[in-house]
């Protein structure tokens, strides 16, 4: 950078960088664009939509208008500004910057090489603090999609509890993006040196860097007993393989995973994260969503295809495997040969969650978003813990796990608390994201106890089969039809939306429905009605069909078609989910006429 007046050392070993710079703000005249309506989780688009023009310019400059309508304290406060590492993240991070500093930002928090993942970016903004507490973060990502320059970016604001901003404040968002005029910018930035711990003063602002691990590990240390998962992984029959698919985990997986708990170097795959997740060239396509389509390497690993089944290995099957997604707060957990799904993973962790030292106090309240298959719903019964059913997208999780507290004083609290949604996202109170390393510890921790326990290795395996043994099974799968055309979609939508209702005591093979509906939200906690959250089939067999299109895409739409059978601790436990949803699968394209409002006549993905 410019002029260096000085460099010493901030204390808590970071270099102070002083630079007598003059920060000049200037008003920058723009005109609304149109489509920069956020979708499930932030504003998504192709990146170099988001590279032309006044783009993003105009859409952080809405977020701030918002954020000074609504009194929150912009004014010389602390803001987080980071991203996954996809390509024109660095960019990006440089014109928030000098955007947030002429609206008035005292202090940036940036994680080193403009890294955090979502989750840490949660923790950072809840409980980084030294006084400084931010006010909110932009995440510069389009998580699990891919990155490039013909691939995917995104943006999303998450606000002074750490949580993605509710509906009430995106929709201010988006209604000054039809109506910006200007945006203010600064002039005189020097291009700052994000690679290394640093405190930068710029005249009378300042830019911080430091670790990007760090503040997220200190969170999880308080969460997990890393002493009983450092056991685990010392025994001689335990292995694991972290695949963090070229996205932002890598560092994470590393320095916890291997470092801290001391699994064997090379445990954590796919580690340095690369701006196009590995792009065309890689095994998964850069699509670091991991499912078992895409998270093919690791499934190979631990000796499956991508239908879930075993297939032979000529190396040996590490004994856990875990994959992450391009912004890290998604997870999948499969151990030799077995793979969990994102629903079951969730009622297993809830079962199990005295064994986590973060729930010694014990659980008070867990949820699902709706397409979750309802095995959470059985073990919270059980156990007469208050169980919530709430739309997809991890947002609508925020008010129930701030209710009780400064935000919803007079409200019941439901804290400690865990949620999950079959999109192989799950997590706790201790942020306010998903969490996708936070996952893979709470079953590590699991492990590692009734490892102690049965004083012999016990597996995710071994835990599922209890668990179904106890509670029955959930069999589902999700089929995503991606790629399809928008307004077909929406008028398959449309169809079936039309006949909420009437289809009621109508029989399919030897299932009645019982219930047809259109899925609506009233939020418990703040009141707020969420409408039209997806199409609902409950048959009375409590079997469930449920139709959304998908919120995250860049183009065209994808429809999600979610499939669920319940079987209970009597009958066959142990069939393969796919077959087992396939008579469910039928019946859906027949209630959705899919085949001829798409043109498709299979999913591109079954997970
Ligand atoms: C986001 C949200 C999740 C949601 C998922 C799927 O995940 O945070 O809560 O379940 O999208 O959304 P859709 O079905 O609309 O594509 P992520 O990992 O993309 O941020």
């Amino acid at each position: 950078m410019g002029q260096i007046a000085s460099n010493i050392c901030g204390g808590d070993g970071r270099p102070v960088i002083k630079n007598d710079v003059t920060l000049t703000i200037k008003n920058v005249p723009t005109e609304p664009i149109a489509g920069q309506a956020p979708g499930t989780s932030g504003l998504r688009k192709k990146t170099k939509v988001f590279m032309e023009g006044n783009y993003l310019a105009n859409y952080v400059q809405s977020v701030f208008n918002t954020l000074i309508e609504e009194n929150v304290p912009v004014q010389g406060g602390t803001l987080v500004v980071s991203g996954d590492g996809r390509y024109w993240n660095p960019e990006a991070i440089q014109i928030i910057i000098k955007i947030a500093f002429a609206n008035g930002v005292g202090r940036i928090w940036c994680g080193t090489d403009g890294l955090l993942s979502t989750p840490a970016t949660s923790a950072v903004i809840r409980a980084r603090g030294y006084g400084f507490e931010p006010f909110g973060g932009f995440i510069c990502s389009a998580s699990h999609n891919p990155g490039g320059i013909n691939d995917d970016f995104g943006i999303k604001y998450n606000c002074e509890n750490g949580g993605p901003a509710p509906e009430k404040l995106t929709s201010k968002m988006l209604e000054w993006t039809g109506k910006i005029k200007e945006y203010k910018s600064v002039e005189g930035l020097p291009n700052l040196d994000l690679s290394k711990p640093a405190i930068y003063k710029l005249g009378d602002k300042i830019v911080e860097v430091f670790d990007c691990v760090e503040d997220h590990l200190k969170l999880l240390k308080q969460c997990f007993d890393f002493n009983s998962i450092k056991r685990l992984m010392a025994r001689p029959d335990f292995t694991i393989v972290y695949d963090s698919m070229s996205g932002v985990q890598g560092p994470y997986a590393r320095r916890i995973i291997e470092q801290e708990l001391g699994a064997k170097p090379g445990s954590c795959t796919n580690a340095d994260p690369k701006p196009d997740f590995g792009g065309p060239s890689s095994a998964w396509h850069g699509h670091a969503d991991p499912n078992l389509t895409y998270a093919v390497e690791l499934v190979a690993t631990m000796g499956l295809n991508k239908e879930g089944q075993k297939i032979s290995s000529s190396k040996p099957i590490p004994s856990f495997g875990a994959a992450a997604d391009g912004d890290a707060d998604r997870n999948m957990i499969l151990s030799s040969q077995f793979f969990i799904s994102p629903s079951d993973s969730l009622a297993m962790i809830v079962d199990n969650a005295d064994l986590i030292p973060q729930f010694r106090a014990g659980l008070k309240g867990c949820a699902r978003s709706m397409p979750t298959s309802g095995a959470v719903d059985l073990v919270a019964k059980a156990k007469g813990i208050e169980c919530f059913e709430v739309p997809t997208g991890w947002k609508f999780f925020g008010n129930l796990m701030d209710s009780g507290t400064q935000y919803f004083p007079d409200k019941p609290q439901y804290t400690p608390f865990i949620c999950g949604e079959e999109s192989f996202g799950t997590g706790a109170d201790h942020v306010r994201e998903k969490d996708g390393i936070w996952a893979v510890l709470a079953w590590l921790q699991i492990l590692a106890k009734k490892t102690e326990q049965a004083g012999k290795l016990v597996s995710v395996e071994d835990v599922a089969n209890q668990h179904w043994k106890t509670y029955g099974r959930n069999y589902y799968a999700r089929y995503d039809y991606e790629g399809v055309d928008k307004a077909k979609a929406e008028d398959m939508m449309k169809m079936m939306s039309g006949k909420s209702g009437q289809l009621v005591g109508k029989s399919y093979g030897n299932m009645k429905i019982k219930i047809n509906d259109v899925f609506e939200y009233n939020d418990p906690v703040d009141g707020s009605v969420s409408k039209n959250q997806g199409v609902r089939f409950i048959f009375e067999d409590g079997s469930r069909i449920i139709f959304r299109l998908s919120g995250t895409g860049v183009a065209g739409a994808t429809v999600r078609l979610y499939l669920e059978k319940y079987t209970p601790p009597t009958g066959n436990l142990g069939m393969h989910q796919f077959d087992v949803v396939k008579p469910l699968a039928d019946v859906a394209l027949q209630l959705s006429n899919l085949k001829s409002y798409t043109g498709r006549d299979k999913p591109t993905v079954i997970t």
